[in-house]
This record gives C-alpha cells, structure tokens and sequence, in this order.
C-alpha cells in the first residue's frame, strides 16, 4: 500500500531530531508506524545505538521485527523524547489521542520524556478539539454505572447528552493492552478541555482520558508535498 505522503513527511523530520544515545518513546498509530520504519531505517544506516519504549504492543512487535531494541519503560526509565501521532491537535497543542485504543500506555509514555513530538497529517490540525470522538478507558466491572456516571459529568459540564458508545471490535468489546475498555464520546466540541479533563479523571472507574493537555511540545504537520510544518508552544 502507497505511504501517505504527509505522513511520511512528518515521520522523516521527527526521525531526524533523533540523536545517537537517545532513549526513545515509540508512538502508536499509523503514522507512528511510519516513524518507526524511518527510524530502523537509519538506525541501520548510522548504526545508531537507542533505547526505546513502545506504547502498545502492536508498536513493540514492530520495532522488533525491524531490529530496534525495545525494553519496558521501567527498565529504561525516564526518555529523552517521545514521537506519536495524535487524533486532534489545537493551537494550543493540546490533543486527542486513543483513536488506537493505547492513549493509556501513551500518556505514561509521555509523561516520562522531557520531550513529546507529535507527528500528523494536515486532517489533524483543529481551531478546537471535540469533532474526534473522545476516547476514555474504563475498567470492565462496573461498566455500566461508569458510562451513567460520565454521562452524568457531561451534563454537569453542560456539553449535553451526547452518544457515550462502548467501542467494538467487530461484535466483541475492544480490549486494550491494559485488558480495559473503551468508550467514545461524541462530544462534537470540547470549549474547556481542561474542565472535562479534570472531570473525566475523578469518575470512578475511569482509567485513563485521550485529552493530552500541555504534554505536547512539538507538532510536526507534514503535507502532501513533503514538506513539513513545525508547530511548538
Ligand atoms: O491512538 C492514538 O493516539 C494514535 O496516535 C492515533 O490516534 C493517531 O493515529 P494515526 O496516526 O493512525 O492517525
């Protein structure tokens, strides 16, 4: 299948801030596919030595297979930088992550580098976040009265009654990596995401939200020409 252009541009100039010795956090997504393919590549070429981390274990399983070496964070500890994708990006850089289903192991990830560079296509670019379904993982026992109680904080929030759907995979739950769900919020705009940050995080049984607020400290847009776009806070 043909490489997305923009993509493939995004990728190549994130893997060109990459320097010999570095421990890095391998994003998840298509686009961070992209970025980990860029990344074996010239690990070849320059015979680079990096310690990396992956965020799901579709990523770690890719990186393996194209010869980089992959530890758990703990045994790498805190990274240099972290390359992923993203769902949303706003001017402030704020995102929506988890269209993957991994926001959980890629907040951590995130938040364990000094740097997080987030590498995307220009669909990416929003004015504000919400038209992206925002993704939120929960934990199966109680599933039902965590899905009442986020409803519940929505309306507290006055952003309605909107769909809060329980994600599938085909007929069957999604499961992540963490062996949690996940549901989508159909929100269609998010005017203070910090406010519902902050409210989704205290719901019991709520995991972990795909709002990425303030983490993200480079935004590189690639376009259909192959240049790129560099967006920084
Ligand atoms: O799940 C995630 O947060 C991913 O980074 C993701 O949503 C972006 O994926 P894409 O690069 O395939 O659009």
């Amino acid at each position: 299948s043909q490489t997305d252009p923009a993509k493939l541009a995004a990728a190549r100039a994130a893997v060109a801030l990459v320097q010999n010795g570095m421990k890095l956090g391998l994003g998840t997504g298509s686009t961070a596919s992209i970025m980990v393919r860029e990344l074996a590549a010239r690990v070849r070429a320059e015979g680079l030595s990096l310690r990396c981390a992956a965020t799901s274990r579709a990523t770690c399983e890719l990186a393996e297979s194209l010869g980089l070496s992959v530890e758990s964070l703990d045994e790498i500890g805190w990274l240099d930088m972290t390359i992923d994708g993203a769902d949303e990006v706003d001017p402030d850089l704020h995102l929506i992550k988890g269209g993957g289903g991994a926001h959980l192991r890629e907040k951590i990830v995130a938040a364990a580098s000094r740097r997080m560079v987030v590498i995307a296509d220009p669909g990416k670019v929003v004015e504000q976040l919400g038209a992206f379904p925002l993704p939120v993982e929960v934990v199966r026992f109680g599933f039902e009265i965590t899905r009442a109680l986020i409803r519940r904080a929505l309306q507290d929030l006055d952003l309605g009654d909107c769909d809060v759907l329980h994600r599938l995979r085909g007929s069957d739950p999604w499961v992540t990596d963490e062996g949690n769900w996940i549901v989508d919020l159909h929100l269609g705009c998010i005017p203070d995401p910090v406010a519902l940050a902050r409210s989704l995080a205290v719901i019991p049984g709520v995991v972990e939200h795909g709002l990425f607020l303030g983490m993200c400290h480079l935004a590189i847009i690639g376009k259909p020409d192959g240049t790129v776009v560099r967006l920084d806070r």
